[in-house]
């Protein structure tokens, strides 16, 4: 079998090997499940209908592999991705497990770690640049303090943005098609994270020497330990064309990274992601990066990937179903969300119109408009009601 037989593969769902992989690790706890091989990893995601796989370096060549281990566990990945037709549109580099990274790997303090650092990247972007990705993930999870004064927050940027700038032009020298996708997360495993959400990393972008080739990839948790609403971020990454890539999993309010099972946490904003996903035309993976509860074996792993896209697949049909019905389309219309589109000055309009226009200012009837209801909890239990199938 060369292709995924199954429909569900054109909805470009993809896992990180180090999801279904995790053996349930935690600060406080042993590993409740063996290490499973890659391999399996592929295979059984392909049967449950996945489109592809994303990984770190190290999830797929044990750190400190020399030269002819590497090229074996590259060949069986390979083999393993012709045989089930999977994809990698997506690599990323670990800069978190090994000792050498505990103060951050672009912006340690010490300059031999920051060079290993970036030498680690180059290597795996040719990688990922061989299997046909066409994004590259950093998340730097160490890249932080615990101490206000361990860390020169502005030089640290400095020295990321020589990092990105660094691994932007290596990709162009190469002739390498990938695009960059920052992740953003406010902390864990450091005390405070630098770029901690959305809107910290935009601006980031913004100062690069290739900002086109950079965007973000969101996660809905990461988001949500900053006690932020993730469908807004999102909405803005899209506004700003930079939601390059998206990591979609669970969480329930600020506290520790949880990476549950997508919907599992805040039901309604994932509801609300998926609408805006969907009508909003992003094409990218709908990528999971979630871990499988430590409370589960190895069957239960099994039966938490496929929840992932069961939950995806239940919320674009009751999005769908929210969309067309008559009365959540009427009740729209009365909370006016059609009329935010309409620009508030008229085409054409000068500043010395709206001046002179009495009705916008001298005879507006700003206790009367004061006083209309929104109709924003009528729409809101609609939405609710569709979410429970109750319509
Ligand atoms: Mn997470």
């Amino acid at each position: 079998m060369s292709t995924n037989p199954s429909k569900s593969s054109v909805d470009k769902f993809t896992f990180g090997l180090w999801t279904v992989g995790w053996q349930a690790r935690d600060p406080f706890g042993d590993a409740t499940r063996p290490a499973l091989d890659p391999v399996e990893i592929v295979t059984r995601l392909a049967e449950l209908g996945a489109y592809g796989v994303t990984f770190h370096d190290d999830d797929l060549i044990p750190f400190g592999s020399d030269d002819k281990a590497r090229a074996q566990h590259i060949d069986r990945f390979k083999k393993a991705l012709a045989a089930t037709g999977m994809k990698v549109p997506m690599a990323t580099t670990n800069l978190f497990t090994h000792p050498v990274f505990k103060d951050g790997a672009f912006t340690s303090n010490d300059r031999g770690v920051r060079r290993f650092a970036l030498r680690k990247v180059m290597r795996n972007l040719d990688l990922a640049a061989e299997l046909g990705a066409s994004t590259y993930v950093f998340w730097g999870g160490r890249e932080g303090a615990e101490y206000d004064g361990a860390k020169d927050v502005r030089t640290a940027l400095d020295r990321f943005r020589e990092g990105m700038n660094t691994l932007t032009s290596y990709c162009k020298e190469r002739g390498y098609a990938l695009r960059f996708a920052i992740e953003p997360k406010p902390n864990e495993p450091r005390g405070d994270i630098l770029l901690p959400t959305i809107g910290h990393a935009l601006a980031f972008i913004d100062t690069l020497e290739h900002k086109e080739m950079v965007g973000l990839n969101p996660e809905v948790g990461h988001e949500q330990m900053a006690g932020l609403n993730f469908v807004h971020g999102i909405a803005q990454a899209l506004w700003h064309k930079k939601l390059f890539h998206i990591d979609l999993n669970g969480q329930r309010g600020i506290k520790y990274d949880q990476d549950l099972v997508f919907g599992h946490g805040d039901l309604l904003n994932a509801f609300f992601l998926v609408d805006l996903l969907e009508t909003a035309g992003y094409d990218g993976p709908r990528h999971f990066d979630y871990k499988p509860s430590r409370t589960e074996d190895l069957a239960g792993v099994w039966v938490s990937a496929a929840a992932n896209m069961r939950m995806y697949r239940l919320l674009r049909e009751r999005a769908a179903k929210f969309r067309q019905d008559p009365e959540v389309q009427a009740a729209m219309r009365d909370a006016r969300l059609p009329e935010l589109a309409q620009g508030t000055l008229g085409k054409g309009e000068t500043i010395a119109d709206l001046l002179r226009d009495k009705s916008a200012y001298e005879t507006f009837d700003a206790n009367a408009a004061g006083a209309r209801g929104c109709g924003f909890v009528r729409l809101n239990q609609l939405a609710v009601e569709h979410v429970l199938g109750a319509r």
